[in-house]
């Protein structure tokens, strides 16, 4: 019998080393030396957390009193995966060839798109998976649509210089990248830069989209986004969306 025959989509449950089991693994550090105490708190914590039969199975002294831990638990519920609703991007996927063509049928000119990873986060490589002329995982990027016109302004770039660049440009889309996340930081560069462009009048007249490893479109469109792209998305995607977003929006005669 596979596991796909064995698993119950109502009741779904963690896979350890029988199907159903509900083992999981969890890793920490406590500040604390090893031995006795730090053992039993890292299994009071797995125990807190709702795991049953927590055992250590790992720990490892790593330096001025910190201790590294691995924890198995089991899971003692399943979750009913005909109930779970992951919201995403609205959008028909079209390849490199039929954006462009969609672009010159339904736009009439370039789409104009001005990308950035914003504040102090330094991480260029995501932002340039979507729009560097060579692309990522064998999709070219933005730069390399004939009928899209995208420029990619690099890491640790102010609000204010994305903002005055896409005014300057006339951009259809702003694309922002946040990979940093500690303390919140991610968070606070987003909101700043919907804060500007809605004290600029903006906001409305442009796309307005982010991505990085911990986007989802939900946050995304909490934080007042239009759009939000996570792990794994393809230029394609991105391009497609815009495209088709402007056509709705009505934008296509603009500029
Ligand atoms: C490479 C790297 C760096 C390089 C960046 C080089 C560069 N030019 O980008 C350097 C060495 C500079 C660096 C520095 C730091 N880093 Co670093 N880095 C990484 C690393 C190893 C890979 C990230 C990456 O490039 N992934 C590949 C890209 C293609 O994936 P992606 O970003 O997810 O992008 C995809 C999607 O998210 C999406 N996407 C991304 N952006 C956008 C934007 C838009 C508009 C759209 C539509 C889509 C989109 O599309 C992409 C393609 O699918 C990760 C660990 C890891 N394995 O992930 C740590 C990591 C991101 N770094 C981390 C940290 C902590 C740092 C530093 C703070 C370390 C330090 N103490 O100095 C500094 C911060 C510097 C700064 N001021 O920002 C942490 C972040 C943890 C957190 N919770 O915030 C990570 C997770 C490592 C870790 N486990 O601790 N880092």
């Amino acid at each position: 019998m596979t596991a796909t025959a064995r698993l119950k989509m109502e009741d779904v449950r963690p896979y350890g080393d029988t199907a159903n089991d509900g083992d999981v693994q969890l890793s920490f550090t406590l500040p604390l030396p090893p031995g006795d105490v730090a053992t039993e708190v890292a299994k009071t914590i797995a125990r807190r957390l709702g795991l049953e039969e927590p055992a250590v199975v790992h720990s490892q002294d790593l330096t001025n009193d910190f201790t590294f831990f691995i924890v198995y638990g089991k899971v003692p519920f399943g979750v009913d995966a005909t109930r779970i609703e992951v919201p995403k991007v609205q959008v028909e996927s079209m390849d490199f060839e039929e954006i462009n063509e969609f672009v010159r049928r339904k736009i009439g000119r370039k789409v104009v798109v001005v990308g950035a990873s914003t504040g102090t986060d330094a991480h260029t490589l995501g932002l340039d998976a979507i729009m560097n002329m060579k692309g990522y995982a064998g999709k070219y990027g933005l730069e390399r649509y004939p009928e899209f016109v995208a420029v990619n302004l690099g890491s640790q770039v102010p609000n204010e210089a994305l903002v005055a660049k896409a005014i300057e440009l006339g951009a259809d889309a702003i694309l922002v990248s946040q990979t940093v996340t500690q303390k919140n930081i991610h968070v606070k560069n987003l909101t700043e830069l919907v804060e500007l462009l809605e004290a600029e009048g903006l906001r409305d007249q442009v796309i307005l989209v982010c991505g990085g490893p911990r986007i989802t479109h939900e946050l995304a469109v909490e934080l007042g986004y239009d759009a939000g792209f996570g792990p794994g998305t393809l230029p394609p995607m991105v391009a497609s969306y815009i495209a088709q977003e402007i056509v709705k929006r009505g934008l296509a005669k603009r500029g």
